[in-house]
């Protein structure tokens, strides 16, 4: 728009312009104008149902395409730049997907808007003012609502994997029909709805101001065009995402110091024989370290899902045992609790920890062992692998050796309750010596199978043997802190081999020139982490202090670094600190 037409427009206030203007003024702008009018219904009607699928899919169990979607895009994305995605915004990479889906499904309703304008086209009415102006009716909105709903089951779902109206996800075809149904009338009747309030509101502000029709071009009921709206929108997303950026940078550049890694490696023997003996005594309780048994509260969650876990209602809920085997069976939660159990300290850790990460937590588990499950069932001769399913369609598997040790459970307690149900409920694998990934929560079913098969996380380049990989942990004192000098003080954390156990731990305080013994917390089980302590009395200076550890067959924590993707980090926890 430009100062001139305002002024004519202003010029003649609170009257229509000349019937020859309004005509070709119409045949001119009219279809941007019908555009622009659609896109801004359909984008506040896309924000409300957005909301209406995230609820149905959080209370109801309905479809949440933003799910689906990310899913496959993860799944497209070529390792490498998953890798550096994970190194830039780390474990809430996920979250930020979501949201960035989930803007982008509110630009495609949007445009969907927009585009159902410009395909009605000339159906107009006139409006009390006397200008020409699009209103529409509920009917347009169920058109526009079936059009969508058949776009997405037909194409959109199919596309990502899911099939024709997600026939093929956990919620199933009927379920996923409906609430995508939904959630189309709800976009639909308010996209019609809103467009006339829309419409009726700035035929009341031109009567005001006496602006032309065309005037709607530029300039909305919010006093800003839709071009400045995006604009805005990109900007203030830019910022934010360089806000991370730059947060991320300073809270771990400043503060991390890389361990002089040449003379790590030089010195590294991968392994001691005979192991040393583990150094058990009485253990101090230290301020800062972690407790030895997480509490359901603490123990960090991870899951592939970008807004929502599923909840399974267990009396509706049934495990399949089938595949390569001679008696497929099912059985209900009743019966699963019914089964023989096994109690089970283990320590858990997802494969996407960086050093001295977070994602690491231990418990008390019980459970049922899969062999138990797995002999009912005979498994044919042949089978090589059993592919564990989930409710949420997640799917690892292990290898039938695996699956047959005594300590692979099918868990149905933690911490000595129920298993909660962002950790499994009703039932989760428990794989000791394998990361995290293959701990399948919501488990639904089992398949014995002879083929190589590949899981959820398999199909995005990581691990699929993903043997823990030895580790420790300084949990105190912080990392960047000052310490009081000459005060006693401990330095103390956790170090976890997967199933291996822990010999020893090493600390240095002196960036790997020399290593002092910690004292070890006699564990429950060789399937957990082991604390670790060092009493010391620091002389004014600044450290860098590095741990490292041992397991029970001698083998040494690996000192070269490596990000997490596709092995699962390695390296040694470094930190720096000063005493003054
Ligand atoms: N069904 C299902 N199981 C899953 C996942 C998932 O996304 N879906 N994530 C896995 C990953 S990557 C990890 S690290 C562990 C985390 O278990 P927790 O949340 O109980 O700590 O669950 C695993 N089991
Ligand atoms: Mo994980």
């Amino acid at each position: 728009m430009d100062t001139r037409d305002r002024t004519k427009s202003e010029g003649t206030p609170g009257s229509a312009p000349p019937a020859s203007t309004a005509s070709s003024a119409a045949t001119a702008s009219s279809g941007r104008t019908r555009f622009n009018l659609g896109f801004i219904a359909g984008l506040v009607a896309g924000i409300v149902a957005s909301g209406a699928m995230i609820i149905g899919s959080t209370i109801f169990g309905g479809i949440s395409l933003p799910e689906e979607l990310g899913s496959e895009i993860t799944a497209l994305m070529p390792p490498a730049m998953f890798a550096n995605l994970h190194q830039l915004i780390g474990g809430d990479a996920k979250v930020y997907l979501f949201y960035i889906i989930l803007v982008g499904q509110c630009l495609v309703f949007a445009l969907s808007g927009g585009l159902y304008n410009l395909a009605i086209g000339s159906r107009a009415v006139t409006s009390r003012t006397g200008t020409t102006r699009t209103q529409l009716d509920w009917l347009d909105g169920v058109v526009l609502a079936t059009l969508l709903w058949l776009l997405v089951g037909f194409l959109l779902l199919p596309a990502t994997g899911a099939g024709i109206f997600g026939a093929q996800t956990a919620i199933g075809l009927q379920n996923s029909m409906v609430s995508l149904g939904v959630v189309g009338l709800v976009f639909g009747l308010l996209f019609a709805a809103f467009q006339d309030w829309l419409v009726i509101a700035l035929s009341k502000r031109g009567q005001n101001k006496g602006t032309s029709p065309e005037d709607e071009d530029e300039e909305y009921g919010f006093g800003l065009s839709r071009r400045a709206l995006l604009k805005r929108g990109f900007i203030i997303a830019g910022i934010g995402l360089l806000g991370v950026a730059a947060f991320r940078f300073i809270s771990e550049g400043g503060s991390t110091v890389s361990a002089p890694v040449g003379r790590l490696v030089q010195q590294f023997k991968s392994k001691i024989v005979p192991p040393p003996v583990p150094n058990y005594s009485t253990f101090q309780p230290v301020r800062g370290l972690s407790p030895e048994i997480t509490s359901d509260g603490q123990f960090y969650i991870v899951s592939k899902n970008l807004f929502s876990d599923p909840t399974v209602a267990a009396s509706s809920w049934d495990l399949v045992v089938n595949g390569e085997v001679e008696h497929p069976f099912s059985l209900t939660y009743q019966q699963v609790l019914a089964l023989p159990m096994k109690k089970q300290y283990e320590s858990l850790e997802c494969i996407s920890n960086d050093v001295g990460g977070p994602y690491m937590s231990n418990a008390l588990w019980e459970g049922v062992p899969l062999h138990d499950l797995l002999q009912r069932a005979g498994v044919k001769a042949g089978a090589s692998k059993v592919v564990f399913y989930a409710a949420d369609d997640y799917s690892d598997s292990i290898h039938l050796s695996k699956a047959l040790e005594p300590t692979t459970l099918l868990a149905v307690r933690m911490n000595g309750a129920t298993l909660p149900d962002g950790h499994g409920f009703p039932v989760r694998m428990l794989v000791p010596g394998i990361y995290g990934m293959k701990h399948c929560k919501w488990l639904t079913r089992i398949e014995v199978v002879n083929t190589d098969y590949q899981g959820y996380w398999q199909q995005r380049g990581w691990s699929d043997a993903a043997p823990v990989r030895l580790n420790s942990r300084i949990d105190t004192p912080l990392i960047g802190s000052t310490l009081p000098a000459n005060r006693p003080t401990y330095i103390a954390g956790v170090a976890f081999s997967g199933n291996k156990g822990i010999s020893e731990v090493d600390v240095s305080l002196d960036n790997g020139q020399s290593w002092q013994r910690a004292t070890l917390k006699r564990p429950y089980s060789n399937l957990t982490w082991v604390l670790w302590e060092l009493p010391w009395t620091p002389k004014p200076g600044s450290y860098t202090i590095i741990v490292r550890a041992i397991d029970l067959e001698g083998n040494v924590q690996d000192p070269n670094p490596a990000p997490p993707l596709p092995d699962g980090s390695s390296g040694y926890h470094t930190i720096s600190i000063s005493v003054s």
